[in-house]
């Protein structure tokens, strides 16, 4: 077996305390498998490491406590690695875990995650009532499968165990494996933006995504305000639940269920070493591959291609900037990271149709024979160079319509490790909540005044540069994965403490 990613160095994986686990077995349930393993050109097995984001902070977690990882089979070589239960031990070279996989059907994949996964849930909680397409089908497959995850959780758990869920796709499951087993600690994190009642009222199935997930004993969102719109909804749509707003509890079947907030972090020691490594000599190189000036400024934006990113509003903000300002023609390029993303659902193709559109348009107009205003990187970079690339980027601009929290931000700031660099973030972030302060903050629906942002901080006097790209460092290096996860675990503790007097009493 061969690491296709040889760029990750496990050694600078998150170092979380877990000792407030004591001993408690862990069982992590998500849609994505933290190892994925595929075949190369020649037919060897290789293994995509986690690259980045939670599942690479999470891994380094369950390889110390040992224990099990519920996750949807998608590696094309799944078959050939895993025992007849479709277990197979990671990592591959040296075994600390299980991984559990679990095969899904076509229509199990169309019905559970490009259907009720996105296109109900995902654009239901970024606001987009519109972009939904409410089918029963997709409910029944989506409950059906949060059935398969839930077996398999209940295969592997104990009551002593300590089950953590991630995400939309696994709404129902907390309730099925409560089922099979009452005293086990279930808890689930919630990656994106929870809405307004008025806009979670559109829900068909509201009462059971809510009943859903009041099945775990504790559910984490990033910030405050999603959390107090998931008390709302609570309070509103299940007659039997009594929700203590203050206390951050709801009241439901006989148990108690706590709701916080857990702003996540990046792995930040990791990413400023690895920004620390890459030198001018690397930076430029890295430039000269891509073809960016190294004469002028970059602007620079790394989305998957989503419709919540705002990607079209930001090439119309920098059109107007270039329009209204000639002066930045030639001086600002800017560099759009995209990889695709779920483009079976024609909302993203036509997303990604407006994006190279848009491009195009804008290349046209002001492109000459030697300078592109915009250049595109869609392939695969592996994270030193996508850190090398915050590097390259002056500003850095996020312009989300709508985003739980937004890591790209955080990421960036980190790796700016010379304080240099200046982040436009939208409000509509949760990012915004914790950096609004130090960014340069945007509308990402008014072009004008995003323009205006973006020329704010392209000329923005290095010394208050310097100051607030030090303040949002210092913050995101604080209140980062390592702080996250610890956070959540002595939570974990505290409830678990209180379980224990309830039983002893
Ligand atoms: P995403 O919507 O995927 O995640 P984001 O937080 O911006 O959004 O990115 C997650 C990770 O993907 C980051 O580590 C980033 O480096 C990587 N990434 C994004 N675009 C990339 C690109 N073009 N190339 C390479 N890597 C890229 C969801 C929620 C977010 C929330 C996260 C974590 O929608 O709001 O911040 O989960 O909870």
């Amino acid at each position: 077996m061969t690491n296709s990613d040889m760029d990750i160095d496990t050694a600078d994986v998150s170092k979380a305390p877990t000792s407030q686990l004591d001993g408690s077995e862990l069982v992590v349930v998500s849609n994505r498998q933290p190892y994925k393993f595929g075949y190369d050109e020649t037919g060897a097995v290789t293994v995509d490491r986690p690259a980045g984001g939670l599942t690479a902070g999470l891994d380094p977690v369950v390889q110390r406590t040992g224990g099990t990882w519920v996750a949807w089979s998608d590696g094309e070589a799944d078959d050939e690695v895993t025992n007849e239960d479709r277990r197979v031990g990671v990592p591959p070279d040296d075994p600390t875990y299980e991984l559990d996989l679990l095969s899904l059907s076509e229509d199990e994949v169309e019905g559970y995650y490009y259907g009720y996964s996105n296109q109900v849930l995902w654009p239901m909680c970024h606001g987009g009532i519109w972009q939904t397409e409410f089918k029963e089908r997709y409910y029944e497959v989506y409950k059906q499968v949060n059935r398969s995850f839930a077996d398999a959780v209940i295969e592997r758990a104990s009551d002593g165990s300590v089950v953590w869920f991630q995400d939309y796709h696994l709404a129902c499951a907390p309730q099925y494996v409560r089922m099979a087993c009452p005293d086990a600690f279930l808890m689930h994190f919630w990656h994106i933006t929870w809405p307004g009642w008025d806009t979670f009222r559109s829900l068909p199935h509201r009462e059971a995504i809510l009943s859903g997930l009041l099945g775990n004993d504790l559910i984490g969102f990033h910030t405050d305000r999603y959390r107090t719109n998931f008390l709302d909804c609570v309070d509103r749509a299940l007659e039997e639940a009594a929700v203590d707003e203050e206390a951050g509890t709801v009241r439901y079947r006989d148990r108690t269920i706590a709701v916080r907030s857990f702003p996540l972090g990046v792995n930040a020691n990791a990413i400023a070493r690895t920004a620390e490594l890459i030198s001018n000599e690397r930076r430029r190189d890295l430039a000269q591959q891509y073809g960016i000036p190294t004469s002028g400024r970059v602007a620079l934006g790394v989305d998957r291609l989503d419709y919540t990113k705002g990607i079209p509003e930001r090439i119309e903000a920098l059109e107007h900037l270039w329009e209204r300002r000639p002066k930045w023609q030639k001086e600002l390029t800017y560099v759009q990271k995209a990889v695709e993303s779920r483009s079976v659902i024609p909302k993203y193709q036509d997303l990604q149709d407006r994006v190279d559109e848009s491009i195009a348009r804008v290349n046209d107009r002001f492109g000459t024979n030697d300078w592109q205003p915009i250049i595109r990187i869609d392939e695969f970079l592996p994270r030193n160079e996508l850190i090398g690339l915050y590097r390259l980027g002056d500003v850095m601009l996020v312009s989300a319509l709508r985003d739980g929290m937004n890591l790209v931000a955080k990421e960036y700031v980190t790796a700016h490790v010379d304080n240099e660099g200046v982040l436009v973030l939208s409000d509509q972030t949760g990012a915004h909540d914790e950096l609004g302060d130090d960014a340069v903050t945007i509308n990402p629906h008014n072009a004008k005044r995003f323009a205006e942002a973006i020329e704010k901080a392209l000329t923005m006097p290095e010394v208050e540069q310097r100051r607030r790209m030090k303040r949002l460092r210092q913050h995101v290096s604080t209140y980062d994965l390592d702080a996250w996860m610890a956070d959540i675990f002595e939570m974990v503790a505290r409830l678990h403490a209180d379980l224990d007097s309830v039983v002893n009493d």
